[in-house]
């Protein structure tokens, strides 16, 4: 039996489905007694450390917790549940941590996107039952924008390079806590939780010391546009530039669930599915969806994100719910992030209006609580192109591509309702105000592009990617393994997400990584173990 401490905050499921999926049962903490007579304990926590530590507080888990650390049962931090364990964090100046390992929470002080989202490596400093059968090489799923430094070098688990060198796991006597999630990295995340689940059995295993600096690899991620056919089943389907029409039927490529396996034994980095009718179906009401969400989470161990109808909503009986209410919903079924798309351009409008932000929008209260990793803003921009500079008051791009008559510059429109509405918005201006407002990461579509097969809008990502320090997925248009490469060669996006040619079985995500990897780009690897 495994007790499990969730205080709240985020995706807790994917850690309870994990463990389930290992044999093993969890209970999770009502009361400080659960927490002293606790075997084995597990605490995931993302979020903001601040109010971690004061729900811990008024929980009345402090004391219980520094006892049980003290008393060296089994215990293992997730992410924040690592930070709980030191004296301070940078994130929430003069709140004490548990104090049970010296040193600080620092923010990551570097040119690179922060938050870290993705999969890094990890150099192994002292043995440990966690590495029983890992050969070192294999990579973890990270996401956050603070770390710890101990002040004792000996508590160091493991170190990770991001900019710099930094403790990216500790080890004190039985407590284990790691940045990176175990839950969410694949075959080799479920590999070291089992061997922290049977941890009477195993003897500390030392793997090979590398030295070379570990790299964060350039995400693949699969998308499933989810919508009701005309039938009314739940489908995947794919546009044609958000054309999910064909022949006046509503195309389908498979079901939600199924494929995102499928997606997870090929190797995607990342599932995301959007429910592109969220926009007038409200989620809670179409609950399939949440269905979904559920279903996946429980056997696919990859982050999962899951946009389409994240905005305030009345329904029909004058009941209100809240942007906030709707991505809980969604975070309790198995998201680990939500991405809004509508309601971040109407978000940025009000923005521009008002001369700044209101502190109440979407975007704001969700990344408040669920943190800015959480919140991924999805873009759906078209070009419209502009015979001079002079013609537009938004920012425009010299193009390689000209118009249909001749243009040689154009800027991009923001569009709601899935391309349906253009907005006076482009998309550079929407994606720094959304980071300023907390997003953590955008989904940059295009709808010129969208299903194409033609390649990434370069140009846009471009224009996007350097505009903004949060990383960006590169999505729509990608045809064949050489995009990929275009798009981590000629840019610096982090992520490239597609949807047709994996639906349809043009090019395999393998191939994708197989020829990344031939060209130096860091892939995580696809072992038929890991
Ligand atoms: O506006 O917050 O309710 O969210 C709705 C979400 O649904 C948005 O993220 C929006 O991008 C998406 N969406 C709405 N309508 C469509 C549509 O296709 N008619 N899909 C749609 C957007 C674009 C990508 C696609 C890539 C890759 N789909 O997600 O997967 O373009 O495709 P490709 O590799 O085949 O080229 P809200």
């Amino acid at each position: 039996m495994i007790t499990l401490l969730d205080y709240g905050a985020g995706n807790v499921r994917s850690v309870i489905n994990a463990i389930e999926n290992l044999g093993e049962n969890v209970k999770l903490v009502k009361s400080a007694e659960d927490i002293e007579s606790a075997e084995k304990l597990i605490f995931p926590g993302v979020g903001n450390f601040g109010s971690m530590m004061e729900v811990l507080h008024r929980n009345g888990f402090v004391d219980a917790l520094k006892r049980y650390l003290e008393s060296d049962k089994p215990f293992w931090g997730i992410c924040l549940g690592l930070q709980a364990l030191f004296e301070e964090s940078e994130e929430s100046p003069g709140i004490p941590g548990l104090g049970f390992i010296k040193g600080r929470v620092k923010r990551f002080k570097t040119d690179l996107s922060i938050p870290q989202i993705g999969w890094n490596g990890i150099k192994c400093r002292q043995p440990s039952i966690i590495f029983n059968g890992l050969k070192g090489d294999e990579k973890f799923y990270f996401v956050h924008s603070y770390h710890v430094a101990p002040e004792e070098a000996d508590v160091i688990l493991t170190s990770t390079d991001y900019g710099y060198e930094y403790a990216s796991s500790i080890q004190k006597g039985n407590v284990i806590a790691t940045q990176f999630h175990p839950e969410k990295s694949g075959n080799a995340g479920l590999k070291i939780l089992k061997n922290f689940l049977e941890l009477d059995s195993k003897q500390k295993v030392m793997p090979e010391i590398r030295l070379e600096k570990t790299r964060l690899a350039k995400r693949i991620v699969a998308c499933l546009d989810v919508r009701s056919n005309d039938q009314g089943d739940l489908v995947v389907t794919k546009g044609d530039q958000y054309d999910v029409r064909e022949k006046g039927e509503v195309r389908n490529l498979g079901k939600p669930v199924e494929l995102a396996r499928r997606y997870y034994d090929e190797g995607a980095d990342e599932i995301t599915f959007l429910n592109i009718t969220g926009f007038r179906d409200f989620p809670l009401q179409d609950m399939p969806m949440l269905d979904v969400l559920r279903k996946t989470s429980k056997n696919v161990f990859v982050p999962l994100t899951i946009g389409g109808g994240i905005r305030d909503f009345t329904d029909k009986n004058g009941r209100h719910y809240t942007a906030l209410e709707v991505a809980s919903e969604y975070f309790r079924s198995g998201a680990d992030k939500i991405s809004i798309g509508s309601d971040a351009v109407l978000i940025v409008e009000e923005y521009l209006k008002r001369g700044g932000a209101s502190g109440k929008s979407s975007i704001e209260e969700i990344s408040r609580v669920y943190g800015n990793q959480a919140v991924v803003i999805s873009i759906d921009p078209r070009r419209i192109y502009v015979k001079s500079p002079e013609e537009t008051s938004h920012p425009v791009i010299e193009t390689e591509i000209p118009g249909p008559n001749g243009e040689r510059y154009c800027w991009y429109q923001c569009t709601i309702k899935g391309g349906r509405e253009g907005r006076d918005v482009d998309a550079v201006t929407l994606a720094q105000i959304c980071e300023k407002l907390g997003a953590g990461e955008i989904l940059l579509n295009c709808i010129d592009r969208d299903g194409t097969n033609k390649g990434f809008d370069i140009e846009l990502i471009k224009a996007v990617e350097e505009a903004v320090s949060i990383p960006v997925i590169a999505s729509s248009g990608a045809g064949s393994v050489e995009h990929f490469y275009e798009v981590f060669s000629k840019t610096n996006v982090e992520a490239a997400l597609a949807a047709g040619i994996f639906h349809r079985r043009e090019v395999p995500i393998q191939e994708v990584k197989r020829y990344l990897k031939e060209k130096d780009i860091e892939i995580r690897p696809v072992y038929s173990e890991q």
